[in-house]
């Protein structure tokens, strides 16, 4: 009957932090382009492979006072993918532990970020050169009342423009910012990346750089698909310079889920100069670099500050001057004073600033030793406690009993707190 909303709603309610006075509407009325970059951990950046710059674009950014480079963000995503990225960006909630929210829940009632910013005058979308139903998307973007996909029907996609999963990226932000140019303003969109994916496969005129040289193909090829991606990201940025909305957007750019996985743990071990990766190496290499890039702005600085997929929502609002507080949400502002260091994965394990709880051991977050168990309890408790609550909410389609414009409890749910 939803009555289990009255505690997640009491606990959501005691967590919310101020917002950070200095940031909160900086940057009003802006255009915000989010850019979900397919598959991008944040080991290769500022890194060098066999003497090669992986992401000379990115590296750049992450030095510039034009742009917040997120160093301690870490994906939460669980069987569901980039469309697990996509939920837990418009919801401030985690997907499911099993299978994927998107296909399981599509129809459930939200309050995604995108209602959100449709509610404060946005035009919102999503750019992705897929067809519309992968991933249910065209149902629950329903859900999540987003006005417009420009799915594959809306791009010129032929044999030389594609690879691998399709439209390469180049051509997608090509075409993407003419499809851009008729929107109105403001507008919220997100752009979903495509050839940095598994099995990372690239034509040789696009390979910039050479393969790794480790006994995994798919490492070896990583690279070059992530150089890529680098290079269409570069591009995009100077064609949307050449249009009117550049200045008067932010640019929200952040890696969706890893695209290495355990099976390729010895060839990660020899690109990384370790002897094997423990459970504290591969949960530190969950990291996805996230950038918030605002046109004109002087003042930011690396952020390294913890925080999770969840933390993007409320993050990004505030910065828009979209309060948050009555919002049913897990995230917090990683610009508030009071953002908590503590970042929950979908299977449980956590990182802080002192503790890595992963594989069930507790480590040490900055030597990588195991440690007392102790350290990690209490961590222990509100990861599950976060986790049962996220489910809860979705598998009890409990937003149905929520008013997120007041921050009430509505129906059935009112009379029984009330009891
Ligand atoms: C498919 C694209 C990739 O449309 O989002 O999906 P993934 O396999 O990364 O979840
Ligand atoms: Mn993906």
């Amino acid at each position: 009957d939803g009555s289990e909303l009255v505690e997640v709603s009491n606990y959501v309610k005691a967590n919310q932090v101020d917002v950070n006075e200095n940031m909160f509407g900086e940057f009003a009325g802006r255009n915000v382009i989010f850019i979900s970059m397919e598959s991008l951990q944040s080991f290769v950046i500022n890194e060098d492979m066999n003497g090669h710059e992986i992401t000379p674009f990115l590296n750049e950014l992450t030095n510039s006072p034009d742009t917040f480079y997120f160093n301690n963000m870490y994906h939460q995503t669980g069987l569901g993918k980039t469309s697990d990225s996509e939920f837990i960006v418009e919801n401030s909630l985690f997907g499911l532990g099993r299978g994927a929210v998107f296909f399981t829940h599509g129809g459930n009632t939200y309050n995604s970020m995108s209602e959100k910013l449709g509610e404060n005058g946005y035009y919102t979308n999503v750019m992705h050169a897929n067809s519309r139903s992968f991933w249910n998307r065209d149902m629950i973007y329903q859900s999540f009342n987003i006005e417009s996909f420009d799915d594959v029907e809306s791009y010129d996609v032929n044999d030389e423009n594609s690879v691998n999963w399709g439209l390469k990226d180049k051509p997608f932000f090509e075409q993407s910012v003419e499809l851009m140019e008729n929107m109105p303003q403001p507008f919220a969109t997100r752009m979903i990346t495509l050839t940095n994916h598994f099995p990372f496969t690239l034509d040789v005129t696009d390979q910039s750089i050479p393969e790794y040289t480790s006994t995994s193909g798919t490492l070896n090829r990583y690279f070059q698909t992530v150089r890529y991606m680098d290079e269409s990201l570069e591009l995009f940025f100077e064609q949307l310079k050449e249009t009117d909305i550049y200045d008067n957007s932010i640019i929200v750019m952040y890696g969706d889920h890893y695209g290495i996985s355990e099976n390729h743990n010895k060839a990660m071990a020899q690109f990384l100069n370790k002897e094997e990766l423990t459970a504290y190496d591969v949960a530190k290499l969950q990291s996805v670099p996230m950038f918030i890039h605002i046109p004109g702005y002087t003042e930011a600085q690396p952020i390294d500050k913890i925080a999770g997929q969840v933390d993007i929502r409320p993050t990004v609002l505030h910065l828009l001057g979209i309060e948050t507080d009555k919002d049913m949400q897990l995230g917090s502002d990683v610009f508030s004073e009071e953002h908590e260091n503590f970042v929950i994965f979908r299977d449980g394990r956590f990182i802080t600033d002192e503790v890595v709880y992963a594989g069930e051991v507790c480590y040490d977050a900055t030597t990588g030793e195991p440690v007392d168990i102790a350290a990690c309890q209490p961590y222990i408790e509100r990861a599950n406690t976060e986790l049962e609550y996220s489910d809860q909410i979705i598998n009890g389609d409990l937003l149905r009993f929520y008013d997120h414009t007041t921050g009430q409890l509505t129906g059935e749910v009112l009379t029984a707190e009330d009891e």
